[in-house]
């Protein structure tokens, strides 16, 4: 809009001074408040502002995205998007992301709570960190908000009503569908990958057509699939923590879209954990615990999140999909459960589709993880990058042929050992 204007470290204070909400939680007077720019992220403007008594985030879209510069254009609304999933997730998921304090639609911004003293868990995978709440809260988180935004839990007409809110967030849905699926197996302007370690691979992926046609499976899925309202960014850099609280932030890509986007790019991610590790190594020894740790996260996500999903479908499915009062005698309930298992499968599938997607695009594409960018001897990463790239094939393309999450998990140990 006209009225929009990007804000400063100095021009922020005085412009939330007009939020009695914002005041109230703050405290003192705005000269008293103290704003820092935060962002480090590929689209927006983060700030912290801290008063006498609180602290606030304030998250405002630029017209462009961050990383590329002005050339590349965005919409603001992004920002209506993430406020509104952030409010419909933590009504199906309380306490689980922060809350929502203000949203200014001609600014672009929304207000939220503060989180002290999180780190973003991609920083934690790379120094090491354990999360001790790390597998609960995001199988919990993913449970509740993609089945209470499913068929199985609202009245078709409800669902649809929110589909109508969402399905406006074409722009950001266009990004994933670029940079995930299709940039990186063609000659796309912005791809970029650790060169020339990864000359060899990069073009190889491109000319394998498996790999493609199963990626445009995927694609397929993710544009025409719209299953629940997913969060549409889910990595580790889209979560909070500390030793004992975990929470989701940055939904502005969500949309509705197949469950198992959320679930790969959760699973993907802590694979590109695990196979950067050979970069982190520290003086005292190896990360072989941490190792461990990691892929543990990934077996118990995947475990715990597949088993509230169910039990939920079981107590709760009340949505116009698989109509409860079909399902009253023992016979037709284990039917039910078939079905349900069935669907688990399919899930699952989804899930290692997306991962290797997900997996191949940061090392391919143009927006890439610290997880390998920060490791300082090219040979160490690409060598990593390597093991990832393969492993992300393999998902992609023989994602049926694993017969469970721990075959998954003995995939990642065998890419580590090549
Ligand atoms: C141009 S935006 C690049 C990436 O940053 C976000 O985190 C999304 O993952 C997007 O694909
Ligand atoms: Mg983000």
């Amino acid at each position: 809009g006209a009225d929009y204007r990007p804000m400063t470290e100095s021009t922020l204070a005085p412009y939330l001074a007009g939020f009695s909400e914002v005041a109230a939680i703050l405290d003192g007077v705005p000269q008293d408040w103290k704003v820092t720019e935060v962002g480090d992220g590929n689209l927006n403007l983060v700030f912290i502002v801290r008063g006498p008594k609180g602290a606030l985030i304030v998250k405002q879209a630029l017209p462009y995205v961050r990383l590329v510069g002005d050339a590349w254009p965005l919409p603001l609304d992004r920002s209506f998007f993430e406020s509104q999933a952030l409010i419909t997730e933590d009504a199906a998921a309380p306490g689980l992301v922060p809350k929502v304090v203000l949203f200014d639609a001609m600014q672009a911004l929304v207000v939220m709570e503060f989180l002290t003293p999180h780190i973003i868990m991609r920083k934690g995978l790379i120094d090491g960190v354990e999360f001790p709440r790390f597998a609960a809260t995001l199988s919990e988180f993913m449970a509740q908000s993609l089945f209470k935004t499913s068929d199985l839990y609202l009245p078709a007409a409800e669902k649809k009503k929110q589909m109508a809110v969402f399905c406006a967030n074409t722009e950001l849905c266009r990004i994933t569908e670029d940079l995930v699926f299709t940039d990186p197996y063609r000659a796309a302007k912005l791809n970029h990958w650790t060169s020339p370690q990864l000359d060899d691979i990069a073009l190889e992926l491109r000319a394998d057509g498996p790999l493609k046609a199963a990626a445009q499976a995927m694609k397929l899925k993710f544009l025409c699939h719209a299953e629940a309202l997913v969060h549409g960014d889910l990595h580790s850099g889209s979560i909070m923590a500390t030793s004992t609280d975990v929470r989701v932030i940055d939904p502005e890509f969500a949309f509705f879209g197949p469950m198992g986007f959320d679930v790969g790019a959760l699973i993907g991610n802590l694979i590109l954990a695990y196979l950067s590790q050979i970069g982190h190594e520290d003086e005292k020894g190896g990360r072989d615990g941490y190792r461990a740790w990691i892929l543990k996260q990934m077996v118990d996500v995947w475990t715990l999140f597949s088993a509230r999903f169910v039990e939920l479908w079981s107590t709760e499915g009340k949505g116009d999909a698989f109509t409860a009062e079909l399902f009253a005698d023992a016979a037709s309930r284990a039917a039910l459960a078939e079905e349900q298992a069935r669907y688990m499968r399919a899930l699952f599938e989804d899930t290692l589709g997306f991962a290797g997607c997900k997996m191949i695009r940061r090392i391919l594409g143009l927006a890439h993880v610290a997880d390998f960018e920060s490791i300082a001897d090219k040979d160490v990463r690409a060598s990593g990058e390597r093991r990832a790239l393969r492993l992300g094939r393999d998902l992609v393309v023989n994602r049926a042929r694993f017969a469970n999450i721990d075959a998954v998990a003995a995939a990642v140990v065998a890419a580590d050992a090549t």
